[in-house]
C-alpha cells in the first residue's frame, strides 16, 4: 500500500506510535509518506520506503495565528495526489482529522476517492476535544473518517460518552518494538548512579500536570523512608521547574536525577527497578509499556486505560488517582526481594502481548477495509 501519515512529530505518544507504525508499514514493503511540520522525532533510519514531506506556512503579518490546518490540507492534497497515496491516516484528531477532511472534499473534485483513517490517542478526546472550542468539528471531523481507531477500550467509551459519534470505533492498541525495548546490559551506568546499590525508582513524562510529577515525587519520598532508592526523571516539560523546586524543599536533590528528554530512553530503563505513572488521565500509557518491556514493573493509577496494560498483582499494582500513601505501599511491596523477580518477568511477558508484530497487521486491515470500501 501506499500510506501518507499525518502526526504530532514531537515525543509526545501519539507521534511516537504514528512513527514507530510508519518504520514498521516501510519495513513491511508499504510505501509510508510522514506529512508533519517537521521531521518525526524518531524517524531516525533510512528505508528507501520511507517518505518525509515538510508542511511549511509562509509567514505573513496579517496572521497573528499561521493557518497550519490549511497548509496541512493543502499538502495532504499535493502528496495524495502526486504519491498516488491509497490511504490517509491521522494521528490525533486535532486539527488533522478535519485538515483530511477538507483534503478529501477537494480531492473529491478532482476525481479522486482516498479513505481517511482517525486513530484517537487520548487528549485530543479526553482534554482538548471535549473543549466547546473544538467539539463541534471533532464531532464532525471523526463521523466524516472512513475507519476510526482508538487506542484502548476506555477511550472508545470516553469518545461515545463525550461526542455523537455514529461510526464504529476499532480498539488498536498502542505496540512495541521488543528487539529496540529490552533489558540491556548496563551495569556500569547503573553502579555509577546507585553504587550502594539502591533500588532505582523512574519516572519518564512530558512533564505536564496531567502526569502528577509531583505525585512521582512523594511516592519516591515515602519509599526512601523506608529503603534506599534513587529517583531518575526522563522528559522535560512547563511542570519541570515546580518539581525541582520541590525536590529542594523535600531536600531529596543527591537522590533524584533529572536526565531530560532521552532518546535512548531503554538504556535508563534497563537499569530501573519500578516505574511509577500516577496520572490523572492516560489513554494507554505507553511509557509504561516501554518501561515493562525491559522488565520494569509499573506503580501506576487507575486512570483511562492503564489499567488494560498494567496488571494489578501481575506486573505491577494500580491505585486511585492521587492516593500516594497506597501507591507507597505498593511500590514498597513490589519491591521485596521475595516479589521483584516475578513481577519484572510477568512485565516483559504482558509486554509481548503488544508486540509491534502483532499489532500492525491490525493497521493494515483497517487500511485494506477502508481502502476496499471507497
Ligand atoms: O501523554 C501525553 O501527554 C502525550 C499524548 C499524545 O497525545 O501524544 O499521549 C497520548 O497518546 C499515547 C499514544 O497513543 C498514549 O500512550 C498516552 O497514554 C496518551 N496520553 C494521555 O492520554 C494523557
Amino acid at each position: 500500500m501506499n500510506i501518507g501519515i499525518v502526526c504530532y512529530p514531537t515525543f509526545g505518544g501519539s507521534g511516537v506510535v504514528a512513527t514507530e507504525l510508519g518504520k514498521a508499514l516501510a519495513l513491511k514493503g508499504h510505501r509510508v509518506h510522514f506529512i508533519t511540520y517537521s521531521q518525526p522525532v524518531r524517524l531516525d533510519f533510512f528505508n528507501e520506503n520511507l517518505f518525509y514531506h515538510e508542511v511549511f506556512i509562509p509567514p505573513y503579518p496579517l496572521f497573528q495565528f499561521p493557518p497550519y490546518e490549511l497548509a496541512l490540507a493543502s499538502k495532504m492534497v499535493d502528496i495524495v495526489q502526486n504519491e498516488k497515496l491509497d490511504v490517509l491516516h491521522v494521528h490525533y484528531a486535532i486539527p488533522h482529522a478535519s485538515a483530511a477532511y477538507m483534503a478529501k472534499q477537494i480531492l473529491r473534485t478532482k476525481g479522486i476517492q482516498i479513505p481517511v483513517i482517525t486513530t484517537l490517542h487520548g487528549t485530543d478526546i479526553t482534554l482538548v476535544g471535549k473543549d466547546a472550542s473544538y467539539e463541534p468539528v471533532v464531532t464532525f471531523s471523526i463521523n466524516q473518517s472512513d475507519a476510526v481507531t482508538s487506542v484502548s477500550a476506555d477511550l472508545k467509551d470516553e469518545t461515545y460518552r463525550y461526542f455523537a459519534i455514529e461510526k464504529d470505533i476499532e480498539v488498536i492498541p498502542n505496540f512495541i518494538n521488543l528487539e529496540r525495548f529490552k533489558k540491556q546490559r548496563k551495569e556500569h551506568f547503573r553502579a555509577a548512579i546507585a553504587p550502594e546499590g539502591e533500588k532505582l525508582l523512574i519516572h519518564t513524562s512530558n512533564f505536564r500536570s496531567v502526569k502528577r510529577v509531583d505525585d512521582v515525587v512523594h511516592i519516591f519520598a515515602g519509599v526512601r523512608e523506608q529503603m534506599p532508592v534513587k529517583l531518575l526523571l526522563v522528559g522535560d516539560g512547563p511542570d519541570r521547574p515546580r518539581i525541582e523546586k520541590l525536590c529542594r524543599e523535600l531536600g531529596h536533590c543527591q537522590d533524584v536525577r533529572f536526565l531530560g528528554k532521552m532518546e535512548a530512553v531503554e538504556e535508563v530503563l534497563s537499569i530501573s527497578d519500578l516505574f511509577l505513572m500516577p496520572s490523572e488521565k492516560e489513554s494507554f500509557g505507553l511509557a509504561a509499556l516501554e518501561a515493562m518491556a525491559c522488565e520494569v514493573p509499573v506503580i501506576s493509577t487507575n486512570a483511562g486505560g492503564i489499567p488494560e496494560l498494567n496488571v494489578h498483582g501481575l506486573t505491577g499494582m494500580v491505585s486511585n488517582i492521587g492516593d500516594v500513601a497506597d501507591m507507597v505501599k505498593n511500590a514498597l511491596y513490589v519491591l521485596r526481594d521475595d516479589n521483584l523477580p516475578r513481577f519484572k518477568a510477568a512485565a516483559r511477558t504482558h509486554a509481548e502481548e503488544f508486540a509491534v508484530e502483532k499489532i500492525v497487521p491490525r493497521y493494515e486491515a483497517c487500511y485494506q477495509r477502508a481502502i476496499d470500501a471507497v
